[in-house]
Formats: structure tokens, C-alpha cells, sequence
């Protein structure tokens, strides 16, 4: 048998030739350990971002909006779906990992844990939770580990139209009434710095990105990315017409970046450790759906083992 120094250096090479990592192929435990972490966190983040979006679904202003909204957080569900298969691959059981969300042990995004306040904030989530999680799941498509890194792929790409349909929504309200602009305005005011929170903390302060550097897991540092999607998104506020609410954000032209405010990181670390201002009404929301469900899981479960039973029957 190898022993473990020389299978963690021929996995090393492996990932530094950029070969992908498959599931039945020897890995690290620690490698394997934070990938379930993180694919899964990003799988409660999924299903519980359907929580606020889903709150507005009976109150949409036409029937077009309502199509559009269903079709999100229909692909939203979808999209926790592949994922929670994609750390299956990993040896952990989705009942566990179901647990792990419903007794609080597993974390979900930060953003989750603002309320939806206004029509103009499913118009925000679109623009901005979704175009953070494109610039973060674009480089994901190129992660090491294969299975995650083919759920990216059609995950980015249902995004992408989450993402237009958000910023059509508040062109939509800007080119209104003063008050539909002012609505806009409010939701970018409220869902700006916790969007760039959503990169997580600064690099100086990130437990794991320098493994995940290692290991490809991540591509770009979270700093990285924050600044991307802030260069991305302020020319977009600009044909709004709307004002990013942050009085230090500027263009500068040496470092060909906009330079930004500080941001709030005691609030980030509330927010994740629970104290968030819809933490428990989420988690509240998520349980009541797991019980309510229980029938549904019963009746499938019964009906698949009688359906077995009948094969074997047929079998002998
Ligand atoms: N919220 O060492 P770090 C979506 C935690 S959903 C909460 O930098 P890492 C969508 C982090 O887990 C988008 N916790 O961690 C759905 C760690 O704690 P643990 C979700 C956060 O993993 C519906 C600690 O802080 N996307 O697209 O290297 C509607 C230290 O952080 C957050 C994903 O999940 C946060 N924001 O980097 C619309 C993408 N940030 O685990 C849209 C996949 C950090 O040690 N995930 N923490 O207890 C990733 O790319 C990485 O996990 C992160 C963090 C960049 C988020």
C-alpha cells in the first residue's frame, strides 16, 4: 500500500496538471471534508433563497412578472437539487445533510437573511444576489472536484437569466414614476453591502482560501471576486440612474478599479452566526417545510417498495 505523503503529492500533481478530480478517485480526507462543506452550504443557500423571493410570488404587479418569478425560484429549487446530489458523490446522505441545515449546524449565505421589503428588492436580488453568484460560480465551473464543477455549468447559465430578469425589473421602475424610481433606489440602498458581503470575508481573515487556492477548489480569493463584481455592477446603477450608496466608492485610474468604503464585518459575522435581522423566521420557514413534507416522503417511500416487491415477484 502507498503510503499517504506520496498519494497526497501525486494528488497535488494531479491537480496542478488541471485534471479533474472524480468521486471514486483517491482524495484527502480534508479535501473531500471541504468540498461536502461547501457544496452543501451552497445547496441550503439555494433552497433557502427561495424563501424571500417566494413571499412575493402572490403579489407581483402582472401576470408576466408572476411567470417570470415562478421560473426562478422554480430553477432556484432545481439548482439545490444538483447540488445536494453533487455532495452525495462525497459519502454523506442527503438526510444528513438536511440535518445539518435544519438544526442550525450547517451555514447558508448571509444574504438569505434580509427581508424582501418591496416589489423593487425582487428586482435587486435578481441584479445583485444573482450577479454576485455568477461572478463566484463562473469561476466554480473550473473547480477541481468533477461533479461540482459540471453542476456549475447549467447552474451559471439559468443565472445568468435571473440576473436580467432582476436588472429588467428595476430599469422597468427607474424609467417610471418618481416613486417606482425611489423604490429602486431603497432597494439598492438596503441590498448593496450585504451583496458584497456575500464573497465572504476579506482574505486577510478567510480560514480557507489559501487550501482552496491549493487544491483549485477556488479560483480567485474573495477579495477578488468582491472587486470584480463591484467593477461590473456600478456602470449598470449608472443606466439605472440609481446611486450605489457608498460615498468613498471612486474610479481609480492607476490601479483600473473602483476603490470602495469600508465594509461592515461585525454585521457579516452577526448575520452568519444567526443574529441576522430573518435568521430565524428562514430556519423556522425551512423546518415547517420539512415537516409539513413528511406525508409526501412517506407515500413515496411506500410506493417505491411496493413497486420493488412486485419486481421481485415477477423475478422468482
Ligand atoms: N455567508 O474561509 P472563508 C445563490 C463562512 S446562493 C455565510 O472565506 P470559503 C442564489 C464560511 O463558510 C449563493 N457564511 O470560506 C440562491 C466559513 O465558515 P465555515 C451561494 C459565509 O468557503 C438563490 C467562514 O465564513 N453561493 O446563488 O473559502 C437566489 C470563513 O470564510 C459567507 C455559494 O455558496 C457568507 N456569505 O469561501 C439567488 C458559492 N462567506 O464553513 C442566488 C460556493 C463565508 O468554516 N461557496 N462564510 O464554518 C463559495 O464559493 C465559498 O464557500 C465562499 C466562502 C466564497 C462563500
Amino acid at each position: 500500500m502507498k503510503d499517504l505523503a506520496k498519494l497526497e503529492k501525486e494528488f497535488q500533481e494531479r491537480i496542478d496538471r488541471g485534471e479533474n478530480i472524480e468521486p471514486k478517485d483517491w482524495m484527502p480526507e480534508k479535501y473531500r471534508k471541504t468540498h461536502i462543506r461547501q457544496i452543501s452550504q451552497h445547496a441550503h443557500s439555494e433552497v433557502v433563497g427561495m424563501l424571500p423571493e417566494g413571499n412575493w410570488i402572490t403579489r407581483t404587479p402582472s401576470l408576466r412578472r408572476k411567470v417570470a418569478l415562478l421560473a426562478k425560484i422554480q430553477d432556484e429549487g432545481g439548482h439545490g437539487l444538483y447540488l445536494y446530489s453533487a455532495t452525495e458523490t462525497l459519502g454523506i446522505s442527503r438526510d444528513e445533510l438536511y440535518e445539518q441545515l435544519h438544526s442550525g449546524r450547517a451555514k447558508y449565505s448571509s444574504i438569505f437573511n434580509y427581508p424582501a421589503l418591496t416589489w423593487a428588492d425582487m428586482g435587486a436580488i435578481g441584479w445583485l444576489v444573482d450577479g454576485a453568484a455568477i461572478i463566484n460560480q463562473v469561476m466554480l465551473t473550473r473547480t477541481s472536484y468533477g461533479p461540482y464543477a459540471r453542476a456549475m455549468v447549467r447552474i451559471c447559465k439559468e443565472e445568468s437569466f435571473h440576473q436580467r430578469q432582476g436588472y429588467e425589473i428595476l430599469l422597468t421602475l427607474c424609467r417610471g414614476t418618481a416613486v417606482q424610481k425611489a423604490m429602486a433606489q431603497d432597494s439598492l440602498n438596503r441590498w448593496w453591502w450585504p451583496s458584497l458581503m456575500m464573497f465572504g470575508p476579506p482574505d486577510a481573515e478567510s480560514t480557507h482560501t489559501e487550501q482552496s487556492m491549493k487544491w483549485k477548489i477556488k479560483r480567485k480569493t474573495n477579495d477578488e471576486l468582491r472587486q470584480q463584481f463591484i467593477d461590473n455592477t456600478v456602470p449598470q446603477a449608472d443606466i439605472l440612474g440609481i446611486k450605489v450608496p457608498d460615498p468613498d466608492l471612486k474610479w481609480n485610474e492607476e490601479r483600473g478599479h473602483y476603490d470602495f468604503g469600508e465594509i461592515n464585518w461585525d454585521e457579516f459575522w452577526q448575520v452568519v452566526k444567526g443574529h441576522g435581522p430573518c435568521n430565524k423566521e428562514r430556519m423556522d420557514a425551512r423546518r415547517k417545510a420539512w415537516n409539513n413534507g413528511e406525508w409526501v416522503r412517506d407515500a413515496a417511500i411506500a410506493y417505491a417498495d411496493k413497486k420493488a416487491e412486485k419486481n421481485i415477484a415477477k423475478a422468482v
